[in-house]
């Protein structure tokens, strides 16, 4: 089954509506707030569109009784059964600062499509479209899945560009980098953006690697299943952190996701700027209007559009 593509303009205008619901806080410092206002605004409008729709990545946990929480019913009840994986304002950081790459993003799947990951943090690997299935493996070394890229590439490994989370807990990867030339790109937060860097049309990098949060990964997974890009993920879990998984129906806690793990059949994937960035352009707000930039995404439908769209305040 497919999802309706009748949806794919409600889901613009949820990140749309979120998007401008974090813009009053574009450079002023405040990072909850920002968050804040564009779940709010995403919240709503979910409610409005004709669904049942569960949150299955969310802004955290029951107990924590956030709105948006994992397990969260959104939607009119009137209507397909939904998974859905949501980070109203991705880069809060950067939204607080005005800085490049923020975001509103979500992603929807059919009920049970979508792997329910806690928001822990989780090593991913990820690479772009026409390669070889499941070519790169977490526990291989860098030095080996750099060889498989730069062979399945046809490029030398000076030649490829990988990207990572500036973090001093990727030491040991970027060190093996370094030491095999290849050639890399920093970011210091926005792993979403990041990762699909390697999908596209002239892609910046070949590979993203590192450990980002798991929330992320699954809408990363979201995403690159439209453009048939790859990604291999696994969750660091502590013990405390275990219990969590085991919470939103994790068994293996050392388990490998492969794409195929983390999001199945048809998804609706949006993601609408609030700052300048990457993936789209930010957001314009003038006095009764706003103007905002989307990248949409159907994977039944073979869409893959920079859609530019004015909404009313
Ligand atoms: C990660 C990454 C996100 O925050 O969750 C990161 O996936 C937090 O990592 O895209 P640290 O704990 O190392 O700061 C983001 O970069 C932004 O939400």
């Amino acid at each position: 089954m497919s999802l309706n593509k009748s949806f794919l303009d409600q889901f613009i205008k949820s990140t749309a509506y979120a998007a401008y619901g974090a813009s009053p806080f574009i450079g002023r410092g405040d990072k909850n707030a920002a968050d804040q206002g564009a779940v709010d605004k995403m919240r709503m409008l979910l409610n409005q569109i004709d669904m049942n729709g569960t949150v299955v990545i969310g802004e955290g946990e029951m107990d924590e009784a956030p709105m948006l929480y994992i397990g969260e019913k959104v939607g009119t009840t009137k209507g397909p059964e939904f998974d859905i994986a949501i980070d109203p304002l991705e880069g809060t950081n950067f939204t607080a600062k005005n800085l490049p790459n923020a975001f509103s993003v979500l992603a929807i799947a059919e009920k049970g499509n979508l792997l329910s990951a806690p928001d822990t943090y989780m090593e991913k690997i990820v690479v772009g479209e026409n390669l070889p299935k499941d070519l790169l493996d977490l526990d291989n070394s860098v030095e080996k899945n750099i060889n498989l890229l730069a062979e399945a590439k046809r490029k030398k490994k000076s030649e490829l560009r990988a990207c990572i989370l500036d973090r001093p807990r990727h030491k040991k990867i970027i060190d093996e980098l370094l030491n095999l030339k290849v050639n890399i790109n920093f970011i210091t937060d926005g792993d979403i953006a990041g990762a699909l860097s390697v999908v596209g049309e002239n892609p910046k990098n070949d590979i993203y690697i590192g450990t980002g949060g798991g929330p992320e990964g699954v809408i990363t997974a979201a995403a690159l299943s439209c453009y048939g890009g790859q990604i291999q993920g696994r969750l660091v879990l502590d013990s405390k952190e275990m219990l969590r998984a085991k919470k939103v129906g994790i068994k293996d806690f050392n388990k490998k996701y492969n794409i195929d793990n983390m999001v199945k059949g048809d998804v609706i994937f949006c993601a609408t700027g609030v700052t300048d960035g990457d993936l789209v352009k930010g957001i314009i707000v003038s006095e009764d209007n706003f103007e905002v930039n989307t990248l949409a995404l159907h994977k039944s439908q073979n869409i893959k559009k920079l859609v530019t769209n004015t909404y009313k305040k």
